[in-house]
């Protein structure tokens, strides 16, 4: 999950979804969600099964936003939560061994809590603000960001607002790695944004 990108097809510029996560593969996007908010269920199975082709020759994991039983339907490699989605430990007991979990924690108490979890990573959600999400919770900074690095053992992903200019200082001040939608979706060639910001990911990295 370094460089991790989160679909959302009105970001794509009319281009084709598939064609915008190829490209961003082959910038050197690590890990990929589905995120599908107005998708009928059955359209939103065809997609996954569909991206999890796609990714297989790049060994890249496709995680499924909210929806374990897309995840079981389409073999997709793991399902992210959020604090409204189902609990933990239902998903846990649903899914079957080797399918991994992310959450995203948007207080303090959210990060305490999964704590006793085996998660594959947690997600501070968000960063910065954002107008990709519009119901988005108070901005973590990097302030929060120091205080969980500080109180959590698992790999973190900052989401929300990282583009270019801020990915660095991100993963300095304690993140393992970026997640993002427009910096790569709205980007004119998904590709070089990709491969901007793994140049940007290492940067940061050298300097910790
Ligand atoms: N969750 C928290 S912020 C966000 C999500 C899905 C949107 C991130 O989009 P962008 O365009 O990378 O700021
Ligand atoms: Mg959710």
């Amino acid at each position: 999950m370094e460089l991790y990108l989160v679909t959302d097809e009105a970001a794509c510029l009319g281009r084709d979804l598939f064609w915008v996560v190829e490209e961003a593969v082959k910038g050197g996007v690590t890990m990929v969600q589905l995120r599908e908010k107005s998708l009928d269920t059955r359209a939103f199975v065809e997609r996954a099964k569909r991206l999890k082709e796609l990714l297989k020759p790049y060994q890249v994991p496709l995680i499924i936003n909210d929806r374990v039983d897309v995840v079981l339907a389409s073999d997709a490699d793991g399902v992210h939560i959020g604090q409204s989605d189902m609990p933990y430990e239902t998903v846990r007991a649903l899914l079957p061994p080797g399918k991994i979990i992310g959450l995203s924690a948007e207080t303090p108490e959210h990060v305490v809590e999964a704590e006793q979890w085996d998660l594959a990573y947690l997600a501070l959600s968000p960063l910065y603000a954002t107008p990709s999400k519009t119901d988005h919770a108070e901005p973590w900074g990097l302030t929060g960001l120091h205080w969980v690095r500080a109180n959590s053992r698992h790999p973190l992903v900052v989401i929300g607002g990282l583009n270019q200019q801020n990915t660095t200082e991100a993963i300095e001040n304690g993140a393992n790695g970026i997640a993002v939608i427009s910096a790569i979706c709205s980007a004119e060639s998904p590709r070089t944004a990709a491969a901007q910001l793994k140049n940007r990911i290492q940067a940061g990295q050298a300097k910790t």
